[in-house]
């Protein structure tokens, strides 16, 4: 199992390598009224293709599933990887941050939490970085050329939080929720928010502290999609010695009830989500 979960991940840093290269070109054709004829695929289109290529190529993996792609690619395998190839795509626009996801699960794809065997996201920042949770361990990486180098081994959520960051328009929280930013507010952690849930998650990562995107009004599940972002990324944290929740369970302990379905997420330390839960 090792030597199929190392290699997708070898074949995510090379796959973000290209895609590090592209952003800029992919961003000029996107930002240009009238391209000058070239075909250019889109950013996020671009990655999913890539990643699909590589990563089907790989003996071990059985199917790739992405937020890109209504249905399932199949092969044969026994390990099934669910993406979201370029994660806050709308930061391309204004130069932020974006990232890529990769969950590792070894049952077909719906899969449970509890499937979940490895799960990892590159980080597109200043400098390119992976962060990796399998055998109980996070890792983290630089990511140079396509090739990974340890920045940093066991990786833990720092004791004391100090970042949060929520998603969705504050008028559509719900009233328990807004009660709870005021309670972490008067804890003094202090609100940074990026729009992509890698770099948001990578920050409580370093500085510990609270990501999520809510339950809203109009939208009961909020935004993120449990296969692809919230399952991989919580599994990366709880690893990391945090906690995650929909407001009421680990995201680990669902099922999703299709490929796209979606679910609040937070994730972050033990102790706010815990808060969290309480309060919902
Ligand atoms: P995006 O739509 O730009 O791909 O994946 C969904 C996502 O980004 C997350 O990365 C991010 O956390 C969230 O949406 C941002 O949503 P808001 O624009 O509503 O804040
Ligand atoms: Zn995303």
């Amino acid at each position: 199992m090792t030597d199929t979960i190392e290699a997708v991940f070898d074949t995510v840093a090379a796959t973000a390598g290209d895609v590090r290269t592209v952003l800029s070109s992919r961003r000029s054709y996107e930002a240009a009224e009238n391209p000058s004829g070239e075909q250019q695929l889109a950013a996020d289109v671009y990655a999913d293709e890539q990643l699909e290529d590589e990563l089907l190529a790989l003996a071990e993996v059985g199917s790739y599933a992405s937020e890109e792609r209504e249905s399932v690619s199949t092969d044969t395998g026994a390990y099934h990887v669910a993406c979201d190839p370029l994660d806050g795509s709308s930061n391309l626009k204004s130069n932020n941050s974006m990232g890529t996801i990769v969950g590792i699960y070894d049952e077909p794809l719906p899969a449970p939490g509890d499937a979940l065997v490895a799960a990892g996201y590159v980080l597109y920042g200043p400098i390119t970085t992976m962060v990796t949770a399998v055998d109980e361990s996070v890792t983290e990486y630089l990511i140079e050329d396509g090739e990974r180098e340890v920045l940093s081994e066991d990786v833990q959520l720092p004791d004391d939080p100090v970042v949060y960051g929520f998603g969705g328009r504050v008028p559509d929280w719900p009233t328990e929720f807004g009660a709870y930013v005021d309670d972490i507010e008067d804890e003094r952690l202090k609100l940074r928010y990026g729009g992509a849930m890698v770099a948001d998650v990578n920050q409580v990562v370093t500085y510990g502290g609270l990501f999520g995107y809510p339950m809203l009004a109009d939208r009961p599940n909020g935004k993120l999609r449990l296969q692809f972002e919230g399952q991989p990324m919580a599994y990366i944290i709880e690893t990391a010695g945090g906690a995650s929740s929909d407001g009421t369970e680990s995201l680990l302990d669902k099922t999703p009830d299709g490929l796209h379905s979606r679910t609040p997420v937070f994730v972050g330390n033990e102790s706010l989500i815990a808060g969290l839960e309480s309060k919902l």
